[in-house]
């Protein structure tokens, strides 16, 4: 089972993530490392990586600047995360006519992990999705609820979700709430031996995938 997205939000050294490429099912990179290492830095960690990597600056500009920011990029990676909040006209709608001529990938911010947002805003944020038509969503594994809503409202849609072990969601609970894939960082980048808990993690969220459906079948 290949359902981990790696939040790659420090370094980690070459050999390993090396090795660490072949177990994951992408990887995202967001202002931290990209901060840190620079684009040089960015292009030799990602020479280890040949599909599915993420860009997540979770963008929330007007058009033209959004559509600057993902030319810097586009050569480097396949999507870019989005947020839904800023609308559709002179912003989202511009920036997803370029990525799709570009053949990249958007996901929107559906909901975010973090104790502090609010889902009142949610019935606006589902237009704009509705209207964008992405490519997949970002939906918090830490709120079960309203992922299980976008999952609802949006079968058709990749869901990726964060906010699992350091943010206090477990392993797997995603993908039985009705995420494809779970994006998990620090309690990878920062164990002993990363892709010895990639593994494991893999496991259980295939043993807890086979309770979910085995409870939806009683
Ligand atoms: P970890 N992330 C998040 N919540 O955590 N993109 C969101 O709602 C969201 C995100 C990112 O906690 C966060 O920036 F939309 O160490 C970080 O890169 O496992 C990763 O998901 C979670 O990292």
């Amino acid at each position: 089972m290949n359902k981990i997205i790696l939040a790659l939000d420090e370094p980690l050294d070459y050999k390993i993530l090396k090795d660490i490429s072949s177990q994951v099912a992408g990887i995202k990179i967001g202002w931290p490392l990209i901060l840190e290492q620079g684009l040089e830095g960015i292009k030799n960690i990602l020479k280890n990586f040949d599909n599915n990597i993420i860009f997540d600056l979770k963008l929330a500009d007007i058009d033209s600047t959004m559509i600057k920011i993902t030319t810097h990029l586009k050569n480097l990676g396949d999507s870019f995360i989005v947020h839904a909040f800023v609308g559709y006209n002179e912003s989202i709608r511009e920036l997803k006519e370029f990525l799709d001529k570009e053949n990249k990938k958007m996901y929107l911010v559906s909901s975010m992990s973090h104790k502090g947002w609010n889902d009142n805003f949610y019935p606006y944020i589902k237009e704009v999705i509705k209207m964008t038509n992405p490519y997949g969503l970002v939906a918090p594994a830490t709120r079960p609820k309203i992922l299980k809503t976008v999952k609802k409202d949006f079968p058709e849609k990749i869901i990726i979700s964060p906010g699992i072990g350091a943010q206090g969601a477990k392993i797997g609970d995603a993908l039985c709430n009705g995420a494809n894939y779970e994006i998990i960082g620090r309690s990878i980048y920062n164990s002993k031996d990363p892709i010895g808990t990639i593994l494991e993690f893999q496991k259980i969220q295939e043993e807890r995938l086979n309770e979910c459906k085995r409870a939806e079948t009683r």
